[in-house]
Order: C-alpha cells, then structure tokens, then sequence
C-alpha cells in the first residue's frame, strides 16, 4: 500500500561536531536504509537538518563571546560538510534559522492555536530581576537539598546524582550571572497530551507492536504514567517568537519547532526542485508515504508521542510508520560526552584516515548499538579492518583481479561447465539477496551486513580451495571458469555492499569495469560478460598500522588526564569541611594516647598494594606499626627521619603475618592522598600530645 518512503534524521544540535555515537545511532543506519531503497529503485526521499534553537547554544555563544548566530552558522557548516564527506547521502540538509522554517513552524502553532488545540497556564517561575530575565531549569544553580553540595543545576545534582527540580535548590541563584533568583507568574501554551492518551495507547500499542521493543517498551511505560500537558513555548530570546498577541520575550519551545524543521526542510528541497521531487505534501500528507524516524534512544518520547500528538492535532498529516531508535556507543568503556570531548570527532575523523570512510561505515556498523549499548575501542577498528575488510573481503577481491590480468590479459575470462563445488559455492550465495532484504527492511542492519560479509568469505574460500594459481599451468579452461566465478562473485558483492560500504562498492566497480548496478541483479552469475576488459587495479581496503591507532589512544588519554584535573579542581571548589562530629568530653579524649615517634625506617609490606611497614622510636624502644597509605608515598624512603603522630594504646593487630602496635595519623590533601601528620617543631620521641 506504500508508494513512498520519508526518511529523517534526528537534527543534531549545531553546539558541536557530529561524533561516532551520534553516527553509530542515527545517521550511517538510516543512510544504509536510503541508499539500500534507492538501490531498488523505490521512490525515496532523505531528510536532514540542523537543530539551531534551544539553551545549550546560547550558553555556548556567551562563553565563547561571540553571537549565538555565530555558534549556530559555525557547526551547521561544519556538521553539514561532514556528512557530505562521510557519504550521508542526504536530499536535503537545511537548518532550522531558516527563514523558510520560521515561518513554518509559526503558522503550525498559530494554527494550534486558533483551533483552540492548546491550553494556557500560568506557573510562577524563577525570574532574575537584575536581567529581567526568567530562567531555564539548567540555569538555575544552588545547594543540593540532599547532599548539600554547592552549586547543583535545576534539574540534577552533578554530586550525588539526585533527579531536582529548581524550586528543591536551596539559595537558588542565576547560573551565569550569580543574581538570587524570585519567583515571578508567567504563561505558557501546553499541549495538552493526557486528552490524546487513549489514542496513543491504540496507536502504538495496539497498532504498532513490531516497533522495536525499546522503543514500544518506553512508549508503554510513558502511557502507563499517565500524560500530562507540556509546555510548547519558553521565556526565552533565542528561538522562533511565539505568533500571538501579548507573547513578547516567548518563543517556542525547541522541541516544538525542531521536529517540525523535517516538514519545512521537505518543503523547501520540493519547492526548490518539484520537477525532481515533487510536492511537499505528497511526502507529508498522503497516506501512501510511509514515514521512518531515524533517532537516538533519548528522543524516543519527542518521536513517538509528542510529534505524532502535534500532528494529529493538526489534523493533515500522516504519522511515522516506525520509529527505529538504537541505544548508546559508548567510546573505551566511557559514557561518549560532548562537554567532556570524550568523543570521536566525525570532523577529526575524516582529516586523520582520509579516504578511510568505509572503514567506519564498516565498524559502527559491526557493533551498531541496536539492542543493547556497545562500546567502540581503536583496538576493535583496527581488528575489524585488517582481519575483516582487509584479509577476507579486500584479499578475495585482490586475488581474483591480479589473477585474471596475469592470465587474462585483464578481460573478464570465459567460464565452462561447473564442478560440483562450483555449484555448492553458487548455492551457498543464492540465499544472500533474500536474506539481506529481510534483514534490511527489519531495520537490523548489523546482522544485513554480516550476511553481505558472508558472500566475501564465500568468494574467498572458494579461491583458496580451488587454487587458480596453480591450475593455470596446466588446466587453462578450468581457471578461466574459476576466475569467472570469481569475479561474477565480486561483482555481486559490489552490490550487496552498496549501502553499507558506498565508497568502496563504487572503487570495485570501477576495477571490474563495472556500470551502474541494481539491487534486483543481487545473485546473477552474468553481472560481467567474457572478454570485458577490467580498470585498474588497486587495494581495495589497507591495513592500519599501529601508530595511527596509538596517536588516537594518546590523544583520549590526554583528554582523560585534563578531564580528571578538571573533576579534582570542580571537588576542590565544592569542598566543604565535614560536619562536626557528635559532642565529646575530654574524658572521651583522654582514653586516647597520642604520642609523637621518629621515623626510623619505612618499607612497603611485601605482596600488598595498601601497607607500609614503619619503624619507629617512641621513646621507650621500637615499634611496629603498619599504615594504609602506601599508595600515598610510592617512596616511603622520604618519611625517613619525620617525626609523625600515632596512637599508643590501640590493641595490636595482625596483618600479613605482621603485628601493628598502634595508628599513624593522617589526613587527605586536594588529590585524594594521605599525609601523614607531624608537629610544627622537633619534640622528644614518645611526647604526648593534648
Ligand atoms: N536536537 C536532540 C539531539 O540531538 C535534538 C534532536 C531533534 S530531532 C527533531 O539529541
Ligand atoms: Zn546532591
């Protein structure tokens, strides 16, 4: 019933770079989706943008001094031209400060709006009376009501990871200027979502139970809550005003207008060039378009039940078929952040292995976090690349080229009857087309391009088994065929390998001499016909040397390091004295015996990673006491003649076959590391201290 297929992209925030997760996640399965549909010559349309409205922008325009306009033009550039050069092969890729998409997404509210499809509500909200301004949940700082920590945001202490909301801070205060905040009443449009929720329970949980089970399983544990109104508009300057009377110093709310940028991106490609691809409202307003929403895990609500809630309300437009989300890449075993640059740059990327796209096609594809969270590792990239693309699919394609030219003249050989096992291999590849097609148009894009891997492992075993190379000295009719086969599996590989891997589908073509291919040719035997003269021949896929993969380790250990000073400074300037302890009586201080002893001698304590063995003079003789700070000092040579403090009248304790008389004193400094304490001048050994 499908004549069409819509495809979107998440629009990425234009406060930063693209990087591997946001690639792994989003963009490099809905373009294998796309290029795979094109391929099989359904109608097609690839949708993109960047998403330029909302707080993070801002913020990052007045730290860096410049103008948010400037942020936004910045990174839309940027991740616009990345894109292009990694191959996302997008119809259009526009922005949502356009002056098409303005006006766009106002007339969709204005219209909301003289339906009478919103509510109005006035909430009190922390204003800045020194600004005049009112203040986001992430502006507002103060103390954490848990834990006490200074400085905890509006909607989450960074210390002890409570979920806040502003008005829990305590001494709440505006985050970039300081100012103590009021509470002023302010009003908001809001949609009002709990009037749709039978509606949306039918729809997706009754009507769209193939959905992916982490995206049907938040939808039904967003529903099972209960909706409730949200608000669509936002006291703030940066975004698109609100188109009402009376609503000065509001815009609407990013996430309002940004999934309304892939109507308005449809609109200004189509109206651009109709004779190419139509009218816009075909895409958006006829139900043989089916629409697929390719987006990471944390914009599974905004997909599935804020937008498809807008547009219903609208009344005109159809809604997502499906909305496949994956979950996180993570990078070395670390949560990927852009604020931390724990990340792989896609713009980095693409300067440090040039013409090596495929490659991280290839790899993010591998390892797609489709189920389940994954972890990228260079070690795993470079594993991927030598032992995978390289020894199996590069290697197969390799030997089958350079054979025919050394005994062919570089023209496609003539083949004649098969062998048994040449029909085996036939077989074993005949399946591929199906299979890939069902894997492929299940969204399962990892386990599709195992299955277009498998096709090279074919060709490959099926040249080392039958050995052309040898044959050729006395059987010339029989390596003809071989190499025939050879390169007809080559060439189906060529296709089966298009979406994934398009640089270097286009790169084998070429060498095989090969035109414009079809998904449909997917199995033939006579994709190359004898005599065709081949191109020329190079590596199809390199292998990476070590040094490139530890430029990449040293450079995120670099970053790890200054990410750690960053932590330790962030915990310094928090810090606070500990509570005072309950009251205590000198009574209660006078069972202590605290005594001052030289250090005579320090060792670490053999097979523990925590001990150090001190010997002391305490006046009366030697004593032993073991401490718990070995990682502190890795030379314990340099307490050697200090004078420390300890407790006396501990019972002695044994540990590691070594009997402690007593406790050293100590206490933390900045880094987290204990220092033993001494006294201001040199005393007696085995002075008492009070
Ligand atoms: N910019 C959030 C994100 O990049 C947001 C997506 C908008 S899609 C309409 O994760
Ligand atoms: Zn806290």
């Amino acid at each position: 019933m499908f004549k069409r297929t819509l495809v979107t992209t998440a629009l990425p925030y234009a406060n930063g770079p693209v990087h591997i997760g946001h690639l792994a996640g989003v963009y490099v399965p809905a373009d294998i989706y796309v290029r795979y549909l094109r391929l099989k010559g359904r109608e097609v349309l690839f949708v993109g943008g960047s998403d330029e409205h909302g707080v993070p922008v801002t913020i990052r325009a007045r730290k860096e001094g410049i103008t948010t306009q400037q942020v936004v033009d910045r990174y839309h550039e940027l991740i616009k031209s990345s894109f292009e050069r990694f191959g996302i092969s997008f119809d259009v890729y526009s922005r949502t400060t356009s002056a098409i998409h303005h006006k766009f997404a106002s007339d969709f509210f204005r219209k909301l709006y003289e339906e009478g499809k919103f509510i109005e509500q006035t909430t009190e909200q922390f204003y800045d009376p020194e600004t005049g301004h009112f203040l986001t949940d992430r502006n507002i700082r103060g103390e954490c009501p848990h834990c006490h920590a200074a400085g905890a945001y509006g909607d989450q202490c960074e210390k002890c990871g409570s979920t806040l909301s502003p008005e829990e801070l305590i001494n709440p205060y505006n985050a970039e200027t300081g100012n103590a905040l009021v509470k002023r009443p302010t009003s908001h449009w809001y949609l009002p979502l709990d009037q749709y929720q039978e509606w949306l329970e039918k729809w997706i949980l009754e009507g769209h139970k193939e959905w992916r089970p982490n995206v049907y399983g938040q939808c039904k544990s967003w529903l099972d809550g209960g909706l409730r109104p949200r608000a669509v508009t936002r006291d703030l300057e940066w975004g698109i005003p609100v188109p009402v009377e009376g609503a000065e110093g509001k815009v609407l709310y990013v996430w309002f207008d940004a999934p309304i940028g892939y109507i308005s991106n449809t609109k200004e490609l189509c109206d651009a060039q109709p004779e190419r691809f139509g009218k816009w409202e075909t895409w958006w307003k006829d139900e043989t378009t089916r629409l697929i929403h390719f987006i990471g895990k944390d914009n599974i609500v905004f997909h599935c039940i804020v937008f498809p809630t807008m547009l219903k309300a609208e009344g005109s437009y159809i809604l997502p078929d499906n909305v496949p989300s994956n979950e996180f890449l993570n990078l070395e075993g670390d949560k990927i952040s852009t604020s931390r640059n724990w990340a792989v740059w896609l713009n980095e990327y693409l300067d440090d292995f040039p013409g090596k796209q495929d490659v991280l096609r290839y790899v993010l594809t591998a390892n797609a976090p489709e189920t389940k969270d994954n972890d990228f590792t260079w070690a795993d990239f470079q594993a991927r690349n030598n032992n995978e693309l390289v020894a199996i699919y590069g290697n197969f394609v390799n030997r089958a080229l350079v054979l025919t030219n050394k005994y062919f003249e570089g023209k496609v050989p003539n083949s004649s009857d098969f062998t048994e096992y040449d029909r085996q291999t036939i077989d074993e590849f005949k399946n591929v087309k199906a299979q890939l097609e069902s894997l492929l148009e299940d969204f399962r894009f990892r386990d599709a391009l195992k299955e277009a891997m498998n096709l090279a492992r074919i060709g490959n075993k099926y040249l080392a088994d039958t050995e052309p190379w040898k044959l050729a000295k006395t059987d010339m009719a029989r390596t003809a065929t071989i190499l025939n086969l050879a390169l007809q599996i080559a060439a189906n590989l060529s296709i089966a390998f298009e979406p994934f891997l398009p640089f270097s589908s286009a790169k084998l073509r070429t060498m095989l001499g090969l035109k414009d291919v079809e998904w449909d040719a997917l199995g033939s035997l006579d994709l190359l016909s004898a005599g065709a003269p081949l191109g020329e021949v190079s590596l199809l896929f390199e292998k990476i040397e070590d040094g490139p993969i530890q430029n990449q380790l040293d450079r995120l250990a670099r970053i790890k390091q200054e990410n750690d000073e960053v932590a330790k400074q962030a915990e310094l300037a928090n810090w606070k004295p500990q509570e005072i302890k309950s009251p205590a009586s000198i009574d209660d201080f006078d069972k202590l015996d605290i005594r001052v002893a030289t250090v005579l001698d320090c060792q670490p304590v053999k097979k523990s990673e925590r001990l150090l063995q001190f010997k002391l003079s305490d006046g009366n003789g030697e004593r032993t006491i073991l401490s718990g700070i070995a990682q502190s000092y890795p030379d314990p040579s340099v307490l050697i003649g200090k004078q420390v403090l300890f407790i006396a009248n501990f019972p002695p304790r044994k540990m590691m076959g070594i009997e402690s008389q007593g406790m050293i004193l100590s206490a933390v400094d900045a880094d987290g590391k204990l220092v033993v304490t001494t006294t201001s001048r040199v005393v007696k050994d085995g002075v008492s201290v009070g």
